[in-house]
Formats: C-alpha cells, sequence, structure tokens
C-alpha cells in the first residue's frame, strides 16, 4: 500500500544531514559538510576494508606509529583518506589522529573546526577478519582575536564536542554520529554507495545483561571492580543474572553491540595500562557522546568522561561505559572499595 511504500522512503546520509541543517535557521552548513566528507572516505574505506584481503594492503608496512604498534597499511589508507577529505572542504583547521605524533593543520587560517579521529580502530583485528572502526571527534576552535591557532585549541573537554560518531566496518559498514540532538545510524548500501538511515533517534537499553571486559588482566584490577564482574556472575533470577560476556577486542564492535543490546563495556586501569588503554580525545570522549545521547553513562570509574580536562592530545584513561543501571552499579562498587579520597 501506499503507506508502506512511504514508510520505506530511504533516507540518504546527505538528505538526512540537509534536512537536520534545516532545522537551524542560522546554520552555515559548514558541519554538514564535514559530516558528508567524513562519509565520502568512510566509503572509501569500507571498500578497501572489504577486498584488503585480496588488494594485499593487509600485512605490516614495517611502519610503527607513535605509540610503537606496528601500522597496517590499512591504517595509512584511512588516516590518509579522511585527512585528505577534511582538507579538501577548507573547513578544518587541525587534525589530531591516532596514527600522526603532533597535529596536522589543514586550512589553519579560516577553518573553524578541530577534528580528532581515529582513522582505524583495532587495526590488530584487520588479520582475523575482525570488525574494525574509524572514530571521529569534532570540536569548535576557539574564538579569539588573533585568529592564531594554540594547542589548547585542541584541549578541550568532551562536553565541548559539536559533532561524534564513528564508522563500523562489520558485516554491514554501518556509520552512527551524534550533533548532540540523538543518535542515528545510516548503513551503506554498496549497490548504490550511499549510506541510507536505518535508525533514528537510538535509546540504549536501562539495563543490560552483557559485561565487555578483557578478563585477562583480572588479577591487576581494582577490588570494587573484582567484586562488580563476580556480581555479574551471581545466580539471581530476577536481575537476570549471571550476565553474558562478550568481548571482541574491537572497541567500535563491542561499544555498538552495547548501543544497540545494553549492558556495559569496560577497559580498566591494570598493571599493564595504569591509566587505562584507550584515547581519551579519539576513543573515549566520542564514544561517550554517542552514548550519552542514547540514554547511556560513560565514566573513568570516578566521574564523568566528557566532563575531563584534557591534558594531552594523546592522553589514555579507563573507560566504564554503557546502559545507566551497569555503570551505576561497577561505580557504587568502586566507591566502596576504590574512590575514597
Ligand atoms: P586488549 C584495539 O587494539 C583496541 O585499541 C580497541 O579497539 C579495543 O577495545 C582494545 O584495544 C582491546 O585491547 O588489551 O583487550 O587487546
Amino acid at each position: 500500500s501506499t503507506s508502506t511504500a512511504k514508510s520505506r522512503k530511504l533516507v540518504t546520509l546527505d538528505e538526512y544531514i540537509i534536512q537536520a541543517q534545516n532545522k537551524f535557521p542560522g546554520a552555515t552548513g559548514e558541519l554538514s559538510q564535514l559530516l558528508r566528507d567524513i562519509g565520502l572516505a568512510a566509503k572509501i574505506i569500507s571498500r578497501e576494508v572489504n577486498k584488503a584481503g585480496i588488494t594485499n594492503l593487509l600485512g605490516v608496512d614495517g611502519s610503527t606509529n607513535v605509540h610503537g604498534e606496528s601500522v597496517k597499511r590499512l591504517d595509512l589508507f584511512a588516516d590518509q583518506q579522511l585527512i585528505s577529505a577534511l582538507d579538501r572542504s577548507m573547513i578544518t583547521c587541525m587534525v589530531i589522529s591516532e596514527e600522526n605524533d603532533g597535529i596536522v593543520r589543514l586550512n589553519s587560517e579560516g577553518g573553524k573546526y578541530i577534528v580528532y579521529m581515529d582513522p582505524l580502530d583495532g587495526s590488530s583485528n584487520i588479520d582475523v577478519n575482525v570488525s574494525i572502526g574509524s572514530i571521529f571527534s569534532i570540536y569548535m576552535r576557539q574564538p579569539r582575536f588573533d585568529k592564531k591557532l594554540v594547542e589548547d585549541d585542541a584541549l578541550q573537554p568532551g562536553i565541548r564536542q559539536v559533532a561524534a560518531g564513528y564508522v563500523l566496518y562489520g558485516s554491514s559498514t554501518i556509520m552512527v554520529y551524534t550533533t548532540g540532538l540523538g543518535v542515528s545510524s545510516f548503513t551503506l548500501d554498496p549497490s548504490i554507495g550511499e549510506f541510507i538511515l536505518s535508525e533514528d533517534d537510538f535509546k540504549i537499553p536501562e539495563c543490560g545483561n552483557i559485561y565487555s571486559i578483557n578478563e585477562g588482566s583480572y588479577n591487576s584490577w581494582a577490588d570494587g571492580l573484582k567484586k562488580y564482574i563476580k556480581y555479574c556472575q551471581v545466580e539471581d533470577e530476577e536481575t537476570n543474572r549471571p550476565y553474558t560476556a562478550r568481548y571482541i577486542g574491537s572497541m567500535v564492535a563491542d561499544l555498538h553491540r552495547t548501543l544497540i543490546k545494553g549492558g556495559i563495556f569496560i577497559y580498566p586501569a591494570s598493571t599493564r595500562y595504569p591509566n587505562g588503554k584507550l584515547r581519551l580525545m579519539y576513543e573515549c570522549n566520542p564514544l561517550s557522546f554517542i552514548i550519552e545521547q542514547a540514554g547511556g553513562m560513560a565514566i573513568d570509574g570516578k566521574k564523568r568522561i566528557m566532563e575531563k580536562q584534557p591534558t594531552s592530545i594523546h592522553q589514555r584513561i579507563p573507560i566504564y561505559i554503557g546502559s545507566p543501571d551497569n555503570v551505576k552499579k561497577v561505580k557504587e562498587l568502586l566507591d566502596q572499595h576504590e574512590n575514597k579520597e
């Protein structure tokens, strides 16, 4: 019937961005352009990720990134695609990427946006064909008379993000983003090369029964965290326990499952990573913005991640992120045992 046909009307990412922009009379269209640029780069990266094995983009090209981790060629390719897409539209003044040591300056005079990104997170999973993702976080440069670009433009807390999102290269390629008005997702239809709106205004379940953490580092966890994981494993029908353990080891994939099914993802401080492994500016802040916009919570074990004042562009922090009930429960146990000061 016409109603079903209407309900099936496909909305592309570009159409959706324009419709959203039209709700803001004062909008200049620059943020829209920036999101479309990222969408374009995502399509090109998706094409390469899905045929890496064939075009031998796999494997290490011998170089290592700033953290001494061996860099897979796809990492470099994704980094280059995103930077050139951002450079083309001349509205980004600087890009900070996991793949680059310092700050890549683009249109440092006119660009009003700052983009943090992890161009291809979870790249250690490329060789074993596990889902990987791109993560981005967008800020406005600080208004100043001399228009000089200074490093502290880059060190803004997560609450100042104007947009954030990720692309998950999995069984299908999905782009999820927020500009602070809820979370929407788009699924790439490779036959037409368009991202099609698949979910508008995600809401994460209040409480989930999935916990996601690398239990290999159990012995170095804080007592409150050990107590929480034991809590998840105790039989209790009323609270749907024991929970299920799911850990993919690719943050975007673990977060996307948490957004849809609820529960909690944790990367805690450990002996090997005293401040946690994941990066505040281009992993934890953007994913916290998404999860908070969907009604969830994200803390570093004590405080809200997005309120943390960054001190360096590559700093790491612990992250406890997901359904509000699950995050509150782990925080209650951490407060009882650790957060005494
Ligand atoms: P571990 C992948 O290397 C990554 O950066 C994230 O995507 C993932 O959540 C985490 O590291 C996995 O780390 O120590 O559990 O292998």
